[in-house]
Formats: structure tokens, C-alpha cells, sequence
């Protein structure tokens, strides 16, 4: 076969192999078969020029750089076929519906002890009082002994406490909270104080070591037991329903005298008696009392001219009790399946 032969069976041979080539890896293996530095088809041919006759060479190295222009053409519009159909396959595969809903991340909500506590706060708020924060780490002055509660006293022992490093602890209740206040201004005082307290109670259903507070403080001239009933039965009315009767029962606080806890009429049986009240139509919501003369005296208030009352609840059983959940440890799990209800 003539070398002339041989080139065009190369160019008809290539050609038909190109036009077929179904995908870009086959057709790269045919141009390293044809033009591959080493032992492709085409660069052998052309590498071998030097040895052909002079009168056959330029003949031959024509026709060869002609076919390997054709032939790289060819190729190159091949893989442009072939790029542009492997780039419509792939947008079809990965088309996306636009359309479509999105997946909606799930809002959050304010957690059913701060619903509870806005809506206490907001009564307050109608009322008058102001709402303050204070440190939840306390000194045993603020905690205890600014209330009537002295060291060694047994009514401390209504006040299981954690203990942090020199005289600090977890705060048990809000109150020192007002005592700071007082020190820091002049009556009138009008203020109710929310926040997180501790206490080292054993925990069951109605008992966890963390719990909230609402606690409230009034001081000013010619405040009675009466302005005290008076409050707390329209905080228990707005809180539980308009038609609810508040009744005061005799209590005991160290930093309160006399001292009461706050009934309401049950409002699941309306005072009949049911499993919400125990059987009893009624259901204590807080405690109150007039400030002690002692813890005034403390702060350089003068107890002939001022006196006072106060009142604290658990805002997990104003919670429970409002919402019907017989245990306080679902308010802390922080479980959603539970805490989305509210
Ligand atoms: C000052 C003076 C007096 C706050 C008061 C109560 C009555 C009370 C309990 C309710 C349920 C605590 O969370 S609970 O266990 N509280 O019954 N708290 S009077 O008296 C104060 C506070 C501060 C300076």
C-alpha cells in the first residue's frame, strides 16, 4: 500500500471513529491514538518525512498536515457536541422546581414561664408598679439577714440553699432584690421584681431546683392589710377570671407580719370542690404580708411614717395551676413536643 493509501484510509478511518464517538473519554483515547506525541498514527507519519524520497516529500507532508487539520477540526467540533450534550444532561437531572414550597425553619416561642411572666407583669404594670431585675448570686445579708432571717434562726431552714465560695449563694428568692432597692431610694416604693431562684430541695412534681418568682413590694404612708386584699384580688381576678373571690389565710414569713397565703375560689369547679382544688374549692396561688417594721428599719426607713406590704408567687405553679400540668419538671425539659401546646 502506498503511503498515500495509507493517509487516506488514516483520515477515512478517524473520521468515522470521531463522528461515533458517544462520549468525551472515547474521543480523547482516538486523538491520543491519532496524535499522541508518542506512537500516535499521524506523528509517526509526520516524524518519518525525513526518510522519503525528496520528490515524494513535500507530497506527502502536505497531505498529512491537511489531514491532521481536517481531522482536528472534526475533533474539536465532536467535543463541543459532546460538552454541550453532557452539560444539558446534567441541567436536566439537577433542574430544580422553583415553584415548590421552601422547608419552613420552625419560629420560636417565648417559653410558657415568660408568657406567664409578661402576663404578670403586665398586671402590675396596670397597676402602677414598676418591674426591676437584680443578681441571682447574693451575699447572706440580702438573702437572709436584711429579712428578718438572722444565722442560726430555725426559720432559715424554710430556705434550703447552694452555697458558692465565701458567704455567696444562689439567691432563694427575689427579696433581696427589694432590699437593694430601698437602700437606694426613698419611699414611695412600687415595684414587682420577676426572676430565676434556687433552692436545694429534693425534686418531685411540684418541686425542682430552679424556679421562677414574682415577687412585689409597696411601701409608702397609710398602706393597710386592706390595699394589700384589695391588690391581690383584682391580680387574682384579672389572672384567673373575673369572677373569682379571693380569701386570706393566716401564714408565716419572717420578713412579713402579719403574714397570709392568697386562696382563689377554684376556677375548674367554681368553689364545689374537684381534683384541681383537692376537694377543698379553694387553691392558694401566693403569699403576702406587711413588711416586717424590722426589715424597713433596716434600710433607714422610718417605720412611723412608712409602712408597707409584700407578696411573692412560684410562677410555676401560677403555670400549672392556670394550664392544667400536674408535673414542673416538663417546664425545664425543653422538649417541643410538650412546650409547642402553649
Ligand atoms: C422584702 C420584704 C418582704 C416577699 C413575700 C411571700 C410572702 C411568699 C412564696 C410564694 C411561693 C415564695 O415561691 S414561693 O415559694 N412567697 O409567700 N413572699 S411575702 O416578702 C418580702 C420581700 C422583700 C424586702
Amino acid at each position: 500500500m502506498s503511503i498515500f493509501d495509507e493517509l487516506t484510509r488514516l483520515k477515512d478511518e478517524v473520521t468515522s471513529e470521531i463522528r461515533g464517538a458517544s462520549t468525551l473519554e472515547v474521543l480523547e483515547e482516538t486523538k491520543i491514538r491519532v496524535f499522541g506525541r508518542k506512537g500516535g498514527a499521524l506523528t509517526t507519519i509526520l516524524r518519518g518525512l525525513g526518510s522519503l524520497s525528496a520528490e515524494e516529500r513535500p507530497e506527502v507532508g502536505r497531505q498529512a498536515n491537511e489531514i491532521k487539520e481536517f481531522l482536528e477540526g472534526l475533533l474539536a467540533e465532536r467535543q463541543a457536541e459532546l460538552r454541550g450534550e453532557a452539560l444539558e444532561g446534567r441541567m436536566l437531572e439537577e433542574r430544580i422546581d422553583v415553584t415548590l414550597p421552601g422547608c419552613w425553619p420552625p419560629p420560636g416561642r417565648i417559653h410558657l414561664i415568660n408568657q406567664v411572666i409578661r402576663q404578670i407583669k403586665d398586671i402590675f404594670r396596670g397597676l402602677g408598679f414598676g418591674v426591676i431585675r437584680g443578681p441571682e448570686v447574693e451575699t447572706d445579708f440580702y438573702n437572709f439577714e436584711a429579712l428578718n432571717i438572722p444565722a442560726d434562726h430555725p426559720s432559715r431552714e424554710m430556705w434550703d440553699s447552694f452555697f458558692l465560695r465565701e458567704g455567696l449563694l444562689l439567691r432563694t428568692h427575689t427579696s433581696p432584690v427589694q432590699v437593694r432597692v430601698m437602700e437606694a431610694s426613698e419611699p414611695p416604693v412600687r415595684i414587682i421584681v420577676p426572676g430565676k431562684c434556687y433552692r436545694r430541695d429534693a425534686v418531685d412534681a411540684t418541686h425542682f431546683w430552679e424556679f421562677h418568682q414574682v415577687e412585689g413590694l409597696l411601701v409608702d404612708e397609710g398602706v393597710t392589710f386592706a390595699d394589700l386584699k384589695g391588690t391581690l384580688e383584682v391580680f387574682a381576678r384579672a389572672l384567673f377570671g373575673k369572677r373569682r373571690r379571693a380569701r386570706f389565710n393566716p401564714s408565716y414569713f419572717p420578713f412579713t407580719e402579719p403574714s397570709a397565703e392568697v386562696m382563689v375560689d377554684c376556677f375548674l369547679c367554681e368553689g364545689a370542690g374537684c381534683r384541681m382544688c383537692k376537694n377543698s374549692g379553694w387553691i392558694e396561688i401566693m403569699g403576702c404580708g406587711m413588711v416586717h417594721p424590722r426589715v424597713l428599719s433596716r434600710v433607714g426607713y422610718d417605720t412611723e411614717r412608712y409602712t408597707g406590704y409584700a407578696f411573692g408567687m412560684g410562677v410555676e405553679r401560677i403555670a400549672m395551676l392556670s394550664r392544667g400540668i400536674d408535673d414542673i419538671r416538663l417546664l425545664f425539659e425543653g422538649d417541643d413536643r410538650f412546650l409547642r401546646q402553649f
